[in-house]
């Protein structure tokens, strides 16, 4: 059985503010495994279906719009509770409400500018894994530090 992977996406507004290597190095730091990694400007299509949960609110065209607007720097990482564990390195949805010490936290002020996406369960992070990435792009590897990673 494979180890539980989340899809994390650095939004135009980190990418764009120079936080890729800020963000992506938390990740890195926390001990997390990075299984795939790349920039791409989505396609309205894409985002549309990425944000498909949101499409009745009144802000999704907005979203849309501003997911597509440049680069986004999309991202698969893998480790023991990472999907719950990658949200709280991320930190609630309005920035001024996300605790310092997490990214949101610390480098966002704006709720449709908070720099970074994470999955928020199992099946959405095995959907927006498919949706973004294909299997070909992911690489299952062992670091050499491993038996430091796991959790017990
Ligand atoms: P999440 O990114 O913390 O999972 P969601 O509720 O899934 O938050 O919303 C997706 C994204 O939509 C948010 O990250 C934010 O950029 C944007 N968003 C959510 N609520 C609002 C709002 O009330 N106004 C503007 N943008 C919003
Ligand atoms: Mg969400």
């Amino acid at each position: 059985m494979s180890a539980e992977r989340t899809f994390i996406a650095i939004k135009p507004d980190g990418v764009q503010r120079g936080l890729v290597g800020e963000i992506l190095g938390r990740f890195e730091r926390k001990g997390f495994k990075l299984i795939g990694l790349k920039q791409v400007v989505p396609s309205t299509q894409l985002a549309s279906k990425h944000y498909g949960v949101h499409k009745d609110r009144p802000f999704f065209s907005d979203l849309v719009a501003f997911i597509t607007s440049g680069p986004v720097v999309a991202m698969v990482w893998e480790g023991d509770g990472v999907i719950s564990s990658a949200r709280k390195l991320i930190g609630a949805t309005k920035p001024l409400e996300a605790e310092p010490g997490t990214i949101r936290g610390d480098l966002a002020v704006n709720i449709g500018r908070n720099v970074i996406h994470g999955s928020d369960g199992l099946d959405t992070a095995n959907f927006e894994i498919a949706l973004w990435f294909e299997s070909s792009e992911l690489a299952d590897w062992t670091p050499a530090d491993q038996i430091w990673r796991k959790e017990e």
